[in-house]
């Protein structure tokens, strides 16, 4: 970019005044990106079928104490960084042992799991533990302690979603290990689902008054029937069909302070219209096969895929089989801002023009050598 001399004075003069300005670390704001920067965040999809072989490798090669969370992050390919699915969110594959835990931290960062399979393990929150089953979405809010545990007899994975990017961001990005491999149990185990896993029940004598969710696991049994009990009698809505939201009961707002989280149930054959909306959304393939086309392009899906829709991306979605898509978004980080746009597209009775299908793209060379972290001493 940059401008040359207009009538204002001499092509060695602006240079000057280019660099005069460098000394003192400014810029002309017209020689920036500045607003015209592009979003970086592709949309992209990784197949659960290249992940999984991988994540028993991982189990070989890296014990769980020197990787604290024996985790393979699924890197967005447009992003520089190496390890955000979008600008403002982390997409994670864990896998985690019989007999293994993930020692207790606790980090400013937000964070939620959706199983995917095995049964056996918890995650334990403030010291309370809660047992997972394939589909179940579990919360981790922010600075709250927690470990995961397997106390089943095989392996156990999931889908780790985090708002890291977006904490680094704001610089408010905080960390802490605990003192001991777990936390203590305090709580009898799935007391939150006890207390608030109800629906519309909510306990009256508790006071629950923070921006996350006090429910740390969404059955997913439950989710489905309530899913399939909608469908009996409505087609929900036309961009995503049945599709609920993870809640907070206490307040109705959502499951996570700066994450919303949701479930879709989409029926065979099903075509929903094409929308686009500001704020990133992360989708993981719970049930089902079917596809996806965002901003043009086909992307095929099977159960236990995951796939981005970067911010103000068109999309729309068609099931094969009865599926259930479950998503997570940063919208309620720019909702309360006025930032969130949404757009129906009207085209074309509310469908996109098809005009490719995506494909895996080549992984660049980054260099480097193999390396290892950190270990924390016990
Ligand atoms: C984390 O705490 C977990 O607790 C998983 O399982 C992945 C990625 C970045 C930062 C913290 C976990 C994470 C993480």
């Amino acid at each position: 970019m940059g401008i040359d001399a207009g009538s204002g004075g001499k092509v060695e003069d602006l240079h000057f005044f280019y660099e005069q300005v460098k000394q003192v670390h400014g810029r002309g704001l017209w020689q920036t990106e500045g607003t015209a920067k592009k979003a970086a965040t592709l949309p992209y999809l990784w197949k659960f079928e290249d992940f999984r072989p991988l994540l028993f490798k991982a189990t070989e090669m890296v014990p769980i104490e020197l990787a604290e969370r024996r985790v393979l992050v699924m890197a967005n390919p447009g992003i520089t960084s190496d390890w955000q699915a979008s600008s403002t969110m982390l997409a994670n594959l864990q896998i985690i042992l019989p007999g293994e835990v993930a020692r207790s931290h606790r980090h400013s960062a937000s964070a939620l799991r959706l199983v995917i399979e095995g049964t056996g393990a918890y995650t334990a929150v403030n010291g309370e533990k809660s047992y997972m089953e394939p589909g179940d979405f579990v919360t981790t809010p922010n600075w709250t302690w927690h470990d995961h545990g397997n106390e089943g007899d095989s392996a156990m994975i999931w889908l780790d979603g985090l708002d890291v990017p977006l904490i680094q961001a704001t610089e408010t990005n905080f960390y802490e290990v605990y003192e001991a491999e777990q936390y203590p149990i305090v709580t009898p185990d799935d007391m939150s689902i006890r207390l608030f896993g109800g629906g519309a029940l909510k306990p009256s004598w508790v006071k629950h008054n923070q921006y996350f969710s006090p429910l740390l696991n969404y059955k997913f049994t439950k989710t489905y029937e309530t899913l399939k009990a909608m469908s009996e009698h409505t087609d929900g809505s036309p961009h995503d069909g049945i599709s609920v939201e993870y809640a907070n009961p206490m307040t109705g707002g959502p499951a996570l302070a700066t994450i919303a989280c949701f479930a879709s149930l989409l029926a065979p054959g099903l075509r929903t219209k094409a929308h686009r909306h500001t704020g990133g959304t992360i989708y993981h393939v719970i049930k089902g096969k079917g596809r996806s086309i965002i901003q043009g392009k086909v992307f095929h899906w099977s159960e236990k895929d995951t796939f981005v829709v970067p911010s103000w991306h068109w999309h729309e979605h068609q099931a094969e089989s009865e599926s259930v898509l479950f998503s997570y978004s940063d919208s309620p980080v720019i909702t309360p801002l006025g930032l969130y746009y949404e757009e129906a597209l009207k085209e074309d009775n509310g469908h996109q023009k098809i005009e490719g299908t995506f494909e895996a793209l080549p992984v660049p060379e980054r260099g480097g050598g193999v390396q290892q972290r950190r270990t924390h001493s016990k």
